[in-house]
This record gives structure tokens, sequence and C-alpha cells, in this order.
């Protein structure tokens, strides 16, 4: 069955994860995107991932990720060990979507991961914006649907979030923790 051509688009805005001091390296996107972030993508559709001022309207910097077609995904993450997991996660972010049906949609999300010291995948937070995504919550895997689709400021406990919403994540094994600004496309 063909698909109904769909694009997305989603701006992140100065991301922030402090255990006592902020973790992460180049978080206000004030440098180039390949200082502290890797870009990745599917291959398959167009992506962008750009930082500009213009996002948001004041005079700092912001980033922008952005697929087009399906199924595909246009990544831009950074992975950081922590100390810990008295955690405070914090970013503006808008988030949009175009087109879509229930068996291909968009859904621009931040997605959150927890990794052993070993970089094997412990869980997930997964903030996301879309009509018709399908995810299921999991042990491992708390979802947090969005639904404002202005600039909003998002904050995340880290420590109250593993202990209430992901039962199967051992907060003991978490060594490193993954931000990723992920503009997803299902399906096809
Ligand atoms: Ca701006």
């Amino acid at each position: 069955m063909m698909c109904f051509k769909k694009c997305l688009i989603f701006i992140p805005l100065a991301v922030s994860l402090v255990f006592g001091q902020e973790l992460l390296i180049n978080g206000n996107f004030e440098q180039e995107l390949p200082v502290g972030w890797t870009y990745t993508d599917s291959g398959y559709g167009t992506h962008r991932a750009l930082r500009g001022t213009e996002y948001q309207p004041d005079p700092d910097y912001e980033a922008w990720v952005y697929q087009y077609d399906n199924p595909g995904w246009t990544k831009l993450s950074q992975i950081v060990d922590v100390p810990g997991i008295a955690l405070n996660l914090s970013f503006w972010a808008k988030f949009n979507e175009s087109g879509g049906s229930s068996t291909c949609w968009p859904a621009p999300s931040v997605r959150v991961r927890y990794y052993d010291i070993n970089n094997a995948p412990l869980g997930e937070t997964r903030y996301y914006y879309s009509t018709y995504a399908d995810w299921v919550s999991s042990p491992t895997l708390s979802l947090r649907r969005v639904t404002n689709p202005n600039w909003t400021r998002y904050e995340l406990n880290i420590a109250d979030e593993i202990a209430a919403n992901l039962p199967g994540v051992n907060p003991d094994e978490v060594a490193k923790v993954e931000v990723a600004l992920w503009a997803y496309t299902s399906g096809g």
C-alpha cells in the first residue's frame, strides 16, 4: 500500500544534564554541531541536522533535526559517563509533525537512554510528539507523550524516573546516559 508522504521537524534548544555540574558538551549549541554531538541517519529519505539562531525567537543558537519521508530517521546524540543517577535533565523543545496515518507515521522524539559500563542498553525514557505512534511502555521503556506543539521547557529527575517508571532498570548499573534528538518516521 502506498504511504502518504510526510515530513517532520523537531527543534530542540539548550539541552542540559546536570550532576552537580553540567555533563553535556555544547548542550546549548553555541559551538558547531560536531562539538559534542554525533550525527547519524538511516540513509533513506531526506535528513537534516542544522544549528541556527532563527528557529526560536531569541538571539541564542538552537539545533534543528529533520526527517522527510518514510521509513527513516535522523539523529543527533551524545553519550556521557555519569557518576550516578542523581541527574537532572532539562531541555527546551518544539516538536512538529506533518502527514501520516495509522500504518506510517512521524514521531519526533527526545530519547534518553541508560547504559551500563559495557555500553549495554538498560532502558529508555522517550518524549515524543505523534498523532499515530503506537509505542507501548514497558519495564524498560517509559513513554512521555507530548501534546503541546509550542516551545516548552521539559524537566526530568532521572532518579525519580527510574524508581517510578522503569522497574526493569537497575539504578546501580547505570554508568552512561545518552541524549538523542531523534526525528523518526515509521513504516511505509
Ligand atoms: Ca534563537
